[in-house]
């Protein structure tokens, strides 16, 4: 006799019609269901909601308990679902393992399919950004933020894959495609690094516009990026890496390009990648990540040129790093290793005694007449780090441009204005770590103007949506982070304009001046402290040299030193005069010779990142944003580990409690008339198979017909609101009831037909 084998299908999950084998399909596994003789039950919708949680926090009966909260994310996470919805706006676990929930099958289940009538999901959000740009014409952006090691830029991968497998195509549009996806390979071997938070942690802020024609096809792309971590090219905390190009082009290079670049197949060999002792990681397969780098390059349309010029620049970078001093009796530098000049001049193409001297010398301009003055070993050092992380920041630059070339649109009857867009932000998250320096600090302060952002928007369009649809709201009080971005870039009595005061100021400025000018200027500031008490007293867990901040994410120390010179971020002339000599063409568009008759002192790096992040909230607050709220499970990057302090601390911190209050002030449920009447309508006789009439009326109704309660619903002009989450539930058990017995008459039809 056949075993008789009964598959539970959690409540929620849709069960779709018979395959050709007569196999049943559940929504949430995409696994073939109630084929090989397994009986498919449905799991009463108690149960399951026992066993796998809530999939929208809204539905949480108590919605204020920060408990339940955690409770459910700890359910759902154990049964590996990672996604869960507060309203519209997704929160991912990081799994910390690979789910078979990417699958194209998969995709193709989200791919025009509303919201809420299948499982949360980054495809959900991926396609419902999609098809609100397609519907409604206007321009979207998806934000993606949490904290080092949440799976951001995991999250960003997968909006593109699904747009690269689920839009039309055409062979041009396959290219773009093609470019679009192989653009994060690269991207990710000249920006990201291994850290103590994350193996891949990205070291620079990605916006990545896509663009669409009128036939919804992705037609292009444009990458802006931010601030990248330069200091990491010569320097590296213990246990951290340099960026992973180093280490690819060293395991994976061939013998013969290896040989022509002078590099050996060790790492160990090279100053700047020694620093943090950690050449190995487990996670990253550096020679085979090399290949995956070579090929990206070619599909993005590097010919081999470029390519031996870019690799030319990598590996003087390494020589660079290798290039040691020794002191004259004066205290003047001399270098000490003259191999790797010989290197660095071919490499470079420049001539080999002039950059020799302009390693060791600095050029005065004093009345008109230009003097070579002698460095001693510490400047010479430094001034040969400098050189490196402008050599390196800026190639990074040109590579975002050599890329941006090749996603642009070249067809003229199609002007890339008119294109509708879906906006990407991937940016490195909030990060503490025992020493936090001047990278840190604009890291965390980005992650601040983020979550204005969200707090802003999201209570903002909360509010228009009652407005709209003329239902009367509550506000809901909620801290706002407002007064810590202002801490950090107020005019004239902000911290960045502090630090840029004493980068300008000639004489004795210092990063003791600048931590000093601080304490006068924020000391009293409710988000800012020093080691100083206001009774003269000194606080002792901080150190004489640092400031905290407490952020909305939690406290930090900052250290100030270093501060003035990476805010500074001086290249010597007669170092910037070389390079815009260098027969490297890359080099020769990184090094512009105007630059050196430019009179004008550049904008610092703290004011230029200031900039350039208001430009980006202006991006943002354009376009119609969804949602990605990363947490991540645990410290260890392991899988299954669900360390409940760090992540009620995250729930904190991003405002997940609030985000929910807010949307469940008033009413917990909102749905398009339309999506709830197809959803429900098989519940009342009147609106089953199909309702004439005006879809208001249809869903008044259906909820009639249910037992709605007056006070339990409204009715608003494009939507219903449902006030409790327990009316929705009756409603979504009676649909259950009602799937369970079509599913039962279907399966007994299929074995009856086999
Ligand atoms: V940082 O701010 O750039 O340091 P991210 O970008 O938030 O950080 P990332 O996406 O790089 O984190 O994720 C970290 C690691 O977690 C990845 O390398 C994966 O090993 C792992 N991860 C993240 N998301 C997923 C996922 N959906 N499935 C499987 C994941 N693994
Ligand atoms: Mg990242």
């Amino acid at each position: 006799m056949m075993e008789l084998r009964i598959q539970l299908i959690p409540t929620g999950e849709i069960i779709l019609p018979p395959g050709k084998n007569g196999e049943f399909y559940c929504q949430s596994c995409t696994k073939a269901v109630g084929s090989d003789g397994i009986r498919v039950m449905m799991e009463s919708a108690l149960t399951a909601r026992d066993r796998v949680g809530v999939q929208d926090f809204v539905l949480l009966e108590n919605h204020t308990s920060e408990v339940a909260f955690i409770e459910n994310l700890r359910k759902r996470f154990k049964e590996n679902l990672i996604y869960t919805y507060i309203g519209s706006v997704l929160v991912s676990m990081n799994p910390y393992k690979e789910l078979e929930i990417y699958s194209k099958q998969h995709m193709e289940r989200y791919r025009g399919v509303n919201f809420y009538e299948v499982s949360p999901h980054i495809y959900a959000v991926a396609d419902n950004a999609y098809r609100s740009m397609r519907t409604e014409r206007r321009d979207q952006c998806i934000l993606i933020s949490g904290e080092s090691g949440a799976g951001k830029t995991e999250a960003s991968k997968k909006v593109l894959q699904y747009y690269a497998i689920t839009c039309p195509a055409s062979d041009h549009v396959q290219t773009v495609k093609d470019r679009l996806l192989q653009s994060n390979p690269v991207l990710e071997a000249f920006g990201n690094a291994k850290t103590l938070r994350n193996d891949n942690s990205s070291r620079f802020g990605k916006y990545m516009d896509i663009q669409f024609d009128f036939k919804g096809a992705p037609v292009g792309g444009h990458i802006i990026n931010y601030l990248l971590e330069k200091s990491r090219v010569v320097h590296q905390s213990h246990g951290e890496r340099n960026f992973h190009i180093f280490y690819q082009l060293i395991e994976g290079g061939e013998d013969d390009l290896l040989r022509r670049l002078g590099l050996e197949k060790n790492a160990q060999q090279y100053q700047f990648l020694v620093k943090g002792n950690c050449p190995k990681v487990s996670s990253i397969n550096d020679r085979n990540d090399w290949k995956i780098v070579r090929k990206a390059l070619s599909v993005i349309g590097f010919n081999d040129d470029e390519v031996e010029e870019l690799l030319n620049i990598i590996a003087s970078v390494l020589h660079l790093g290798n290039v040691q001093y020794g002191g004259e009796d004066s205290g003047n530098a001399y270098i000490a290793t003259e191999t790797q000049i010989k290197y660095l001049a071919r490499l470079l193409g420049v001539d080999g005694t002039v950059l020799k001297e302009a390693l060791t010398h600095k050029k005065i301009i004093a009345k008109g007449e230009e003097l070579m003055s002698p460095l001693n070993q510490e400047q010479a050092a430094s001034a040969r780090d400098a050189l490196s992380k402008a050599i390196y920041g800026r190639t990074f630059t040109w590579l975002v441009n050599k890329i941006n070339d090749s996603l642009a649109f070249k067809d003229d009857s199609f002007n890339s204005k008119n294109a509708s867009v879906i906006g990407l932000l991937d940016i490195y998250g909030f990060e503490v770590f025992q020493n936090n320096s001047f990278e840190q600090f604009c890291i965390n302060y980005c992650n601040e103007k983020l979550q204005q952002l969200f707090i802003e928007l999201t209570l903002k369009s909360e509010q228009e949506e009652y407005e709209a649809e003329g239902i009367t709201w509550e506000p809901v009080q909620y801290f706002n982070n407002k007064i810590i971005c202002d801490l950090v870039e107020e005019k004239f009595k902000g911290i960045i304009s502090i630090l840029d005061e004493e980068c300008l100021r000639p004489g004795d400025a210092s990063d003791i001046t600048f931590l000093e000018k601080l304490e006068g200027t924020v000391g009293g500031h409710a988000h800012f402290l020093t080691h100083k008490l206001a009774d003269g007293k000194t606080r002792k867990v901080m150190g004489r040299e640092e400031f905290r901040l407490i952020h909305y994410a939690g406290e930090v120390n900052y250290n100030v030193n270093g501060f003035l010179d990476k805010n500074n971020d001086l290249l010597f002339r007669n170092l910037k005069e070389i390079m815009c000599m260098s027969e490297n063409k890359i080099l020769t568009q990184c090094f512009d010779r105007e630059e050196l008759s430019d009179k004008k002192r550049p904008e610092t790096a703290a004011t230029q990142f200031k900039n350039s992040l208001a430009k980006l909230m202006e991006i943002l607050m354009s376009k119609e944003p969804s949602y990605v709220r990363c947490i991540k499970p645990n410290d260890a990057k392991q899988a299954g580990r669900f360390d409940e302090v760090l992540i009620r601390h995250q729930v904190k911190y991003l405002g997940l409690m609030e985000n929910l209050r807010v949307r469940r002030a008033g009413f917990a449920y909102r749905r398009r008339y339309e999506t709830f009447l197809q959803r429900y309508k098989s519940l009342c006789p009147d609106t089953w198979p199909n309702w004439d009439g005006r879809l208001v009326d249809g869903v008044s109704t259906l909820v009639k017909h249910l037992g709605y309660k007056p006070e339990e619903y409204k009715l608003g002009r494009t939507k219903i609101f449902i006030r409790f989450p327990k009316t929705l539930f009756a409603t979504e058990d009676a649909l259950e009831v009602r799937k369970h017995s079509l599913a039962t008459k279907l399966q007994s039809s299929w074995k009856g037909y086999s």
